[in-house]
């Protein structure tokens, strides 16, 4: 055989084990479609970033930061004692915050697992002085109160020797051994097993970690079937920061809004795709528990980015890193309600919402529903507004916030509309578009 010809070969097959790992026959399920739609409409969760890492208050990522070695992370659950969880309160405050659903971390890349894991010493329960499933205890919470549990599951480990060969992250922390690659598989497995049989009905489970080795084999093929065997409605998201792998049900972009790839590891506007989306942020400037964070966001900056997500089609999942009591930072407890406040007057603009016909601009975005188009002016401006090239045909304008009719015009340059500045909002002024 020639060269070229071994070259070729060798190509297609690599296109074709690359294929092969993800679920490349995947067909969702009706439950799984009805889940995505319910997704889709839900348009705001919590993110929950809890583990021992909460004690040393430097965030999620400080097993790595101060390469702190594994012998000595390995003391930090034996402190771990959140004796003021109280899983209903948490619960409620993102009920009362107008969230539809959690989601909670399982296991970070620091390796320590947040549940009940007989695959896996290195648990809360086995490893902590608090010695209880704080898992089971939100699963109960959540369906008590009708809110949807979703499971972050790193793929990326610091602790576990088998995580090998490693990747870019945590090579400065000391006691990392070699392993065998094809134990983490089964280890993963098994633990999502665990997770999908033991907690009752898992809304989904969103992976992390993958862009720690772009080119590894993670088995996606068995570890999506899995998943989708165990539980068929189960949305499956990874935040691999590329275009969606089969047998994925929902894209995450990470700070960033879909397309706009901001933070510079967003997704490109070339690799959205058609499943429901998710944005996810952080309501401070860190996932984890920081000490030293100061930069909690406004309620205009937090309901700005819900609404922008919405005016993207997307979900917000805002984040939250309770402290090592159990407890949540008052700011961000206050925060929450702020936006729920402001949800329970405007909610009917931004859930069940699609991304409107109107262009996302930095100064604004829409939402719709049918022949309803939301304008979100995001910004306070003189009382003309011209919004470009807008060629539907206009039934009826009003401001959203006391139906009052707002002057309008269509003319060659687009719509023109006189909102009084009184009239417009801080936050959020919001127009009704009625199309004929
Ligand atoms: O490294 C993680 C980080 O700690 C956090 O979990 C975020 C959430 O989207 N994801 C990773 C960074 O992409």
């Amino acid at each position: 055989m020639n060269k070229k010809r071994i070259i070729i070969i060798a190509l297609l097959l690599f296109g074709l084990t690359s294929e092969v790992s993800a679920q490349t026959d995947y067909q969702p399920t009706q439950s799984n479609l009805e889940a995505r739609q319910w997704f889709d409409e839900a348009k705001f969760g919590l993110f929950i970033h809890w583990g021992v890492y909460s004690i040393l208050g430097d965030g999620e990522w400080v097993m790595n930061n101060q390469n702190i070695a594994i012998d000595a992370y390995e003391k930090l659950p034996s402190f771990f004692n959140p004796t003021e969880f109280d899983a209903e309160a948490w619960v409620k405050m993102a009920k009362d915050a107008g969230m539809k659903y959690i989601t909670i971390t399982t296991r970070h890349h620091d390796g320590f697992s947040m549940f009940d894991s007989k695959v896996s010493e290195y648990n809360i329960v086995e490893k902590t002085p608090y010695g209880k499933d704080i898992l089971k205890q939100l699963t109960e919470a959540c369906e008590k109160e009708d809110i949807k549990l979703f499971l972050y599951y790193s793929l990326l480990d610091w602790h576990n020797d088998d995580y090998f060969p490693r990747g870019k992250t945590g090579n400065g922390i000391a006691g990392r051994q070699e392993g065998d690659w094809n134990n983490y598989i089964k280890f993963m497995k098994a633990q999502l097993t665990e997770l999908l049989t033991n907690y009752g009905e898992i809304a989904g489970i969103w992976f992390d970690g993958d862009w720690d080795k772009v080119n590894a084999d993670w088995h996606y093929d068995e570890i999506y079937k899995l998943i989708h065997d165990l539980q068929p409605q189960c949305l499956i998201g990874n935040n691999h920061h590329v275009a969606l792998k089969p047998g994925e049900d929902f894209q995450m972009f990470e700070r960033d809004l879909p397309g706009e790839n901001k933070t510079g590891f967003g997704t490109a506007a070339s690799d959205v795709g058609e499943l429901p989306r998710e944005v996810c942020a952080t309501i401070n400037g860190s996932w984890g528990f920081d000490l030293q964070d100061k930069t909690h966001r406004s309620k205009r900056e937090l309901v700005q980015q819900l609404v922008r997500a919405s005016g993207f089609g997307s979900n917000l999942l805002l984040n939250v890193g309770p402290m090592p009591n159990g407890k949540i930072q008052e700011e961000h407890v206050q925060s929450l309600a702020a936006i729920g406040d402001w949800l329970n007057i405007h909610g009917e603009t931004i859930y069940r919402s699609k991304a409107g016909s109107i262009a996302p601009t930095d100064a604004w975005v829409s939402t719709q529903k049918g022949k309803t188009i939301h304008l979100h002016l995001l910004e306070k401006r003189p009382k003309a507004s011209v919004i470009p090239e807008f060629k539907e045909r206009i039934k009826s304008v009003k401001l959203f916030a006391d139906k009052r009719a707002v002057k309008f015009k269509q003319t060659k340059a687009g719509l023109l509309m006189e909102i009084p500045e009184a009239a417009q909002n801080e936050i959020d002024t919001i127009v009704e578009i009625t199309l004929k």
